[in-house]
């Protein structure tokens, strides 16, 4: 959501004190029934519809500035969460408080960075400072705008003490103009305060309470989703320009014609006026060029913002391993152009912008999900964004390295499991053609009321408007493990999901659902889904230790969801935690082998489950073991990982990469790759598995 103005510190001030002081919003999910109201169509507000936040990128009329680095930060006392505001921290350098500064890196969640557990742990507001410069020449005819990539959870943020913007629910982008702040040509300062509480209104819903410690009463943060809550900028802060009047949005959606011609609908969005009656936008030129440069469809347009381009004979943007050259991407470039007052002869550019673009259709029945006409079988993973040291701070090294194992391990697909991840990552899917199911971050919830549910429109609209344009994109997922067979979950459900038809933009709607299909615990979201994605861990939660009780179990349910729904049915999540290096013959629980074993029990159900054609995916549980909050159940953290939180490969790598090659040389005929089969004897050949 774009920045907004604040128009009074005392309302900030109001609702801080509403969340630390009263404990409005805090979840008590098992305290009675009012805590369930019968829920009320009528009550709940749709989101105000996202404007702007186009990635920022340099062209011949923008410039583009990180504000990435050492940044400095104050913790605040967790019982005097609004200490700085009363303060007005924000009016000098954070130095003046007399508190301890530590130096923190952005981006990066603050909570792994020092040797604290007080910072790890801690609940309420951190603030962030840094100083920059800006050019003198900055401030002649351009528009100066600040972006972040994401904060968690909750911001605010001033430049040279005056507010900028705020924002709330974490890895989402928000931006707002900031020229009028600005001291061109000299210092500015940037103050941002973040506030990590979860309550049961935001998203995802969390509890703060008060503990009395050895060391006085202190709140704490609990929460029931399996992922730790780290916090801080974790993304990217960009300064750009724009011209004064420019190009602020742009939505395209791809299809395919019979004859095989390739059509972009485009629409542009502008932003800005001048007095100037000379310097008004009149004309757009689209271009579209393909990988070496070369115009392949254009349009000229006076004074008209949408528009088709036909694309004869069009490189299709196919997925990894169901074609050769998978992710091909096109460049749409926008130029907006001025037409001086002596006609149409002297065309001055006003402003460019060129959106990386692959062109595919994608379309769906109650049985299939179908890219370029063809029906998917979807093989890959559930991750997290977490890594040592840096929590759910961006890296594009750690980037680099989970696409280069999902590539490796012959994967096609994942599920931003459960939040949305960086737009980085996204551009990199789009670049490998690796499909994305793209999630909000309403995991676990519970407590389905008016104010909740515009919280989660609102992140699924800023979901959307972020990441409609990227073609790896090809489900949302509304919610993950919702207690969806409550009963407010049903009127909840049906807005929720109408209202994310009306803005989805081409895709289907799924989410990862572990109600049941039956009664009594029936899910009362599956009804209005596309696609009916479960979770589901036979072997493990269920039944552990016990790998015989797997293939039967999980072929009848997966039928039962089919049947009782009539949509296409995926697995979204199934595994075991385990300790890496950890053996044991026969396999026990926690071991590599029983890894191994599990998987190779839920392989054979899916093959049973293909030759019914709307069984359409297979995802693991979890790409890579992650830290979680600190309970006896976790041994440092979730260890359901193919991969270490070191992205290095357990043993069931290996055999999972066995899999998802046979399934790709299965169904799309994918020569297997050389190293994949190991010289074991010369009686056997070079097959390790034969394939
Ligand atoms: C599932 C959740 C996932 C957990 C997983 C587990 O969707 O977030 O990490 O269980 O317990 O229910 O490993």
């Amino acid at each position: 959501m774009q920045g907004q103005a604040w128009p009074s510190m005392w309302l900030l001030f109001g609702l801080l004190l509403v969340l630390a002081v009263t404990g409005h919003g805090e979840n008590n999910e098992h305290d009675g029934m009012e805590l369930h109201p019968v829920f009320l169509h009528e009550n709940w507000t749709a989101p105000i519809a996202t404007t702007g936040l186009l990635y920022p990128r340099e062209s011949e009329t923008r410039e583009v500035r990180s504000l990435d680095g050492m940044w400095r930060l104050l913790m605040s006392q967790p019982n005097d969460p609004l200490q700085g505001i009363r303060e007005k921290w924000y009016e000098n350098s954070l130095q003046k408080t007399g508190q301890e500064i530590i130096p923190m890196p952005v981006p990066a969640s603050y909570n792994d960075i020092t040797t604290d557990n007080n910072l790890r742990d801690h609940v309420g507001t951190v603030w962030y400072e840094r100083t920059f410069f800006v050019p003198r020449y900055w401030i002649e005819k351009r528009r100066t705008w600040l972006r972040f990539g994401s904060v968690h959870y909750a911001a605010v943020v001033w430049i040279n003490g005056r507010n900028a913007m705020r924002h709330s629910i974490g890895h989402l982008p928000f931006e707002a103009e900031i020229t009028n702040l600005l001291n061109f040509g000299g210092e500015n300062r940037i103050t941002v305060m973040c506030n990590n509480r979860l309550t049961n209104r935001t998203v995802p819903q969390g509890q703060v309470s008060t503990v009395k410690t050895d060391n006085g009463e202190t709140p704490i943060q609990s929460y029931t989703f399996d992922f730790f809550n780290y916090a801080g900028i974790h993304r990217s802060v960009h300064l750009y320009t724009t011209p004064v009047v420019h190009i602020s949005d742009i939505a395209i959606s791809t299809q395919l014609s019979s004859d095989q011609v390739g059509r972009i609908d485009y629409r542009i969005w502008l932003d800005g006026t001048t007095e100037d009656s000379t310097v008004q936008p009149t004309h757009v030129l689209v271009q579209l060029r393909d990988r070496d440069g070369v115009v392949a469809a254009q349009q000229f347009n006076r004074a008209v913002y949408n528009g088709t381009l036909l694309v004869p004979g069009p490189k299709l943007w196919w997925p990894y391993l169901m074609h050769p050259d998978p992710g091909y991407l096109y460049s749409l470039e926008f130029e907006l152009f001025m037409s001086r007052n002596d006609g149409d002869d002297g065309k001055e550019l006003l402003d460019a912008y060129r959106l990386p673009v692959g062109i595919r259709t994608l379309s769906w029945t109650t049985t299939s999900l179908l890219l370029n006409e063809k029906p998917l079988y979807l093989r890959g993973f559930g991750r997290h964004e977490d890594s040592d040291i840096r929590g759910k701070g961006l890296d594009n090294a750690l980037l680099a390295r989970d696409i280069n194992l999902i590539k490796w391990v012959g994967a096609n697909a994942y599920r931003t499991s459960h939040y949305p991840y960086s737009e980085e990552s996204m551009q990199f899917a789009d670049e490998h053609g690796i499909m994305v199911i793209d999630e909000c971050s309403a995991v676990n919830i519970d407590l389905f009321e008016p104010e909740l549910l515009s919280n989660h429109m609102s992140a699924l609209e800023q979901l959307i408007h972020r990441d409609r344009n990227h073609a790896s994109v090809i489900a949302w997922s509304v919610a993950n493990e919702p207690r969806s067979f409550k009963m407010g979950a049903l009127g909840y459900f049906q807005a929720l999901v109408n209202y994310t038809r009306s803005i989805a933009h081409g895709r289907p709607l799924t989410a990862a659902i572990n109600a049941s299909p039956d009664p009594p615990k029936q899910c009362h979201l599956a009804p209005f889904l596309d696609i009916v994605g479960f979770n589901r861990y036979n072997a493990w939660y269920q039944n552990s230790g016990r790998t015989d009780m797997i293939v039967n179990l999980l072929t009848e349910e997966a039928q039962r969801w089919h049947q009782n729904f009539g949509k296409p049915v995926i697995l979204f999540e199934y595994g075991a935690d385990t300790m890496e290096g950890l053996h044991s013959l026969p396999a026990y629980i926690w071991s590599e082998d029983y890894q191994v074993a599990l998987f190779s029990q839920h392989f054979k159900a899916f093959d049973k489950l293909r030759k019914q054609k709307w069984f359409i995916g297979e995802f693991v549980w979890n790409f890579a073991d992650f830290k979680t909050a600190q309970t006896y159940t976790r041994v440092g953290g979730n260890k359901k990982g193919v991969f270490t939180r070191a992205r290095q490969p357990k043993e069931v790598a290996h055999i999972l990469r066995w899999r998802y090659f046979a399934l790709a040389k299965e169904l799309d005929r994918v020569p297997v790759p050389k190293h994949l089969n190991v010289y074991i004897s010369s009686q056997t050949g070079q097959a390790h598995i034969e394939l």
